[in-house]
């Protein structure tokens, strides 16, 4: 383990206030941002991080930091009363509890056809995330962003971030004996008696630590249900890795609890950022205005392109170009569950650890990560995240009514997802004898084809920003984050992001700060 990462688990807290001025400010702490405040923080450069939701650093009543997904309270969600689940059903009645309302740690985002999971808190999305580190097929990785050099990218990028993520492979023969990937090899041997490939995923949670909460050594997190609402032990999220490591080098700040909600050009250079504070129940307690000799957008997909499109509508970023808000997609995400007689077990590692690679097919790649259902008791539910090649893609608007930014996403843009996978998961079925389970997304509702966990896109590279994530127009504005993948790229993105963020930020600081 490199030797930072023993370094303070705790980011520095230190709240902005109005009139302060910062050389860099990064908005939003998840992979894009926590790239760059690294990159930036060694460097040399004093580094401030704006993050709307809180630093996941002190222990509830219960002496967790969060809840798990069988009891979940307001530390689950982001400023709701009810939870929204994924798998928001069983046996057709609804799963949902109430909660206090609470800036929790996941937050589902309702757009007019979809709902966008994010991560919300010093971490972003890695405090919520199944922890699947996967680099992309190089192929698809050239179809998706052919203006970037992939012999770069393999050769330094993708292995810097899988260094700096702590990404980490299961062992294989622990994988074949332990009860808690029963799951995943139930879902393996259906899979290839019906002829498809799978494969092992990597990850940054532990698997060491795993395999001692299965020898019951150490307090259990992956195999005590805790996945989406956060994982109190084993995960190298992102405030263990690359926060951590930036926050090591005494440089970096980090107001939390705090929104950016506009950026604009400031009267002596650089940019004034306008936020706002709230409190643990989402109430306002102050709005302050800093400025920053550079400002990095890291909000992630949704958040960059919200903010941005909204400052070029509102005028104070009118010669952003017209790709800004434009080619979002989902990462072909839909969701499924088959039901059978397979025994899938009553303790289930909360990390997935193998997939079905059905990418190779011309009709309809499919790459299908085999999901958990931690219930803890049997279930007999082999669930799916699958990832397809969906060409539909939306944009974000500003709707001068509402004040708000839409998506165009429609229902009806899931079809060639759905279509792909049916054609993986009907094989699968046919030939084990097995059936959809239609309770779990709705009542008699097979797919789970209204919410996405991977949003990319709306600010793309080449696109929207230069070949480095520059903004076209404004100099010393970046954009670092998922927002730069145009919609696609085949397997679960956050390595992707890393990577990319890793190439720009080094042309950034060697071209643009020296
Ligand atoms: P992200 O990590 O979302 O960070 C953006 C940050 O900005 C967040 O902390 C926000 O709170 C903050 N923010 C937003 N707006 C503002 C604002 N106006 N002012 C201040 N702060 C703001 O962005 N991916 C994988 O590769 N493997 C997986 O296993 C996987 N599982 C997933 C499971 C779930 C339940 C979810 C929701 C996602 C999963 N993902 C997975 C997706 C992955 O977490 C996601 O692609 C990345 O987190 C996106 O990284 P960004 O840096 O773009």
């Amino acid at each position: 383990m490199p030797s930072w990462w023993t370094a303070a688990v705790a980011t520095p807290r230190q709240a902005l206030a109005s009139g302060d001025h910062v050389p860099a400010l990064v908005i939003g702490s998840g992979y894009g941002g926590a790239v760059a405040a690294l990159r930036l923080t060694r460097a040399g450069v004093d580094t401030h991080i704006v993050e709307m939701g809180q630093s996941w650093t002190t222990p509830g009543s219960d002496g967790k930091i969060f809840c798990d997904m069988l009891n979940p309270d307001g530390r689950s969600s982001w400023l709701r009363t009810k939870t929204d689940q994924p798998v928001g059903y069983f046996l057709g009645f609804p799963a949902n509890k109430s909660i206090s309302k609470y800036t929790g740690v996941l937050d589902s985002e309702s757009f007019a056809a979809t709902r966008v999971y994010q991560g919300r808190g010093v971490g972003g999305g890695s405090l919520v995330n199944g922890g699947m580190a996967v680099t992309p097929r190089r192929a698809y990785f050239e179809e998706v962003l052919p203006s970037v050099d992939s012999g770069e990218m393999y050769a330094t990028y993708f292995p810097r971030a899988n260094a700096g993520l702590g990404v980490n492979t299961i062992d294989q023969a622990w994988f074949e004996t332990t009860d808690c990937y029963q799951y995943a090899r139930v879902s393996r041997m259906r899979a290839n008696n019906a002829g498809f490939t799978t494969t092992f995923l990597p990850n940054v949670y532990d698997f060491d630590y795993m395999k001692r909460e299965a020898a019951n050594q150490v307090p259990r997190s992956a195999l005590a249900s805790e996945v989406i609402y956060g994982n109190n032990y084993g995960k190298r999220s992102l405030d263990k890795t690359y926060l951590a490591a930036a926050a090591a080098t005494g440089r970096l700040t980090i107001s939390t609890l705090h929104t950016v909600t506009s950026l604009a050009p400031a009267p002596g250079g650089g940019y004034t950022v306008e936020m706002v504070q709230i409190d643990t129940s989402g109430r306002t307690v102050a709005t302050k205005a800093v400025t920053a000799d550079r400002v990095f957008c890291a909000a992630g997909s949704v958040g960059t392109s919200k903010l941005l499109v909204s400052m070029k509508a509102q005028g104070k970023l009118p010669n952003l170009p017209s790709a800004v808000g434009e080619g979002w997609g989902n990462n072909g995400n839909v969701m499924v569950a088959r039901a059978g007689l397979d025994l899938t077990g009553a303790l289930q590692s909360g990390m997935p650890a193998m997939g079905i690679d059905n990418w190779a097919d011309p009709n309809g790649p499919v790459f299908a990560e085999i999901a958990p259902f931690p219930a803890g008791t049997e279930l007999w539910i082999n669930l799916y995240l699958a990832i397809t090649k969906n060409p539909n893609r939306a944009r974000f608007t500003f709707n001068s009514t509402t004040g708000k930014v839409d998506l165009s996403w429609q229902a009806s843009q899931t079809q060639p997802s759905i279509d792909a996978a049916k054609r993986v998961f009907d094989a699968i079925n046919s030939k084990a004898g097995t059936i959809y389970r239609t309770d779990l997304f709705g009542v008699y509702k097979t797919w789970g084809d209204d919410f996405v966990y991977h949003p990319l896109g709306g600010c793309v590279l080449g696109q929207a920003t230069d070949d480095y994530g520059r903004v076209p127009g404004y100099t010393g504005l970046y954009v670092v984050d998922g927002s730069l993948i145009p919609g696609s790229i085949g397997v679960n993105p956050f390595v992707t992001i890393t990577a990319l963020a890793e190439r720009n930020m080094e042309k950034i600081i060697a071209t643009d700060l020296h």
